[in-house]
């Protein structure tokens, strides 16, 4: 089997987005992975450790683990189950069927499925997949900012990542990452939604706080308590995490005008953090003084996701405009 499951993915300058920043924008192409976001490398990573010889494996989802965990599952041919909550577009159970998965909805947000997957797990032998809160996760997440450091050569070195954050398992692979490549000086803009905003909660209280409810449309985010060592990085000095949020109307905006200026159509939750680019909130940072004005290149990680579609797409349009 390939060493690993996930693809180098291209690193693309934006001349759109340098122009609206005043700095070199370069975007981790994510989207373009297998299964259609990140999900693969730190999913692939720990499926390759612990599913070999398995009777098979289960993961909980608001679509995108499962789209990896699927695909993983069929290249080791073992079989996959994937927990969805019902938030989680139809659509989207069909894809993961044509990857061979079993699907199955349970409850109404991530946390839900979550539970039912333990369960199953632990009552059919199978070997659980959580989609961002384990160490073999991050480890496969770090790898987009090593793959990224290499492309761009040991000359550039970004003056700020942005990512978004929905459990923190890409955010804990960016800050080991960026500890891999000595760039712990650079800055994290870690991304959530309105409602789906579990990190921003924890670091405002200063402690790990669990949402009553998700509220956001962008499911993918919709974990209510971040993971434990996504808010210890917040709590620590080796790295300066800047949490923010916006609102789900902005991550559509930016879904859009990433569409019309990219050519690529990328998820709500992908969306949030594009949208720190195109709602002026990186200027906004800078002109606080939370980033230097003379802002070195921003490294955009363009997640991707799968939960999106026209018909997705102009249903969300519908629903935000009539709120
Ligand atoms: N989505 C997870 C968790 O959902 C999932 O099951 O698919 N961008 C996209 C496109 C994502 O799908 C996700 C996570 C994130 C960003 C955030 O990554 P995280 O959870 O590692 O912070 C509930």
């Amino acid at each position: 089997m390939a060493e690993h499951m996930h693809v180098n993915t291209p690193l693309l300058e934006s001349i759109a987005m340098s122009k609206r920043v005043g700095t070199t924008v370069y975007l981790k192409m994510e989207n373009s992975q297998p299964s259609g976001s990140f999900k693969i490398r730190g999913i692939g990573h720990l499926c390759q450790q612990l599913a070999p010889r398995s009777k098979g494996i289960v993961c909980s989802s608001g679509g995108n683990a499962g789209m990896a965990a699927a695909y993983a599952a069929r290249k080791m041919r073992v079989p996959a189950t994937v927990i969805l909550p019902s938030t989680t577009p139809q659509f989207v159970v069909q894809r993961l069927q044509e990857q061979g998965a079993t699907v199955k909805v349970v409850g109404k947000v991530w946390d839900d499925a979550h539970a039912e997957a333990l369960r199953i797990a632990e009552t059919e032998g199978l070997v659980y997949v959580p989609p961002f809160d384990h160490p073999l996760i991050w480890q496969g997440n770090a790898s987009v900012i090593t793959e990224a450091a290499r492309t761009l050569g040991p000359s550039v070195k970004p003056g700020a990542v942005l990512v978004s954050v929905g459990g923190g398992g890409l955010l804990c692979g960016v800050v080991q990452g960026l500890k891999d490549v000595g760039w712990v000086d650079v800055p994290i803009i870690a991304m959530e939604t309105v409602g789906a905003d579990c990190l921003n909660a924890s670091v405002k209280a200063g402690r790990m706080v669990t949402l009553d409810d998700i509220t956001s449309e962008a499911t993918c985010l919709g974990a209510k308590t971040a993971c434990r060592k996504a808010f210890e990085y917040t709590q620590s000095h080796e790295v300066t995490i800047i949490s923010e949020l916006v609102t789900d109307e902005q991550a559509l905006g930016a879904v859009e005008t990433f569409l019309d200026e990219e050519r690529v159509l990328v998820e709500l939750a992908c969306g949030a953090a594009l949208a720190a680019v195109y709602s002026g909130l990186v200027q906004r940072l800078q002109a606080e003084g939370r980033l230097p004005v003379h802002l070195g290149p921003l490294l955009v990680i363009v997640c991707g996701g799968s939960n999106i579609d026209m018909e997705e797409l102009s249903m969300l349009k519908h629903k935000l405009e009539a709120i």
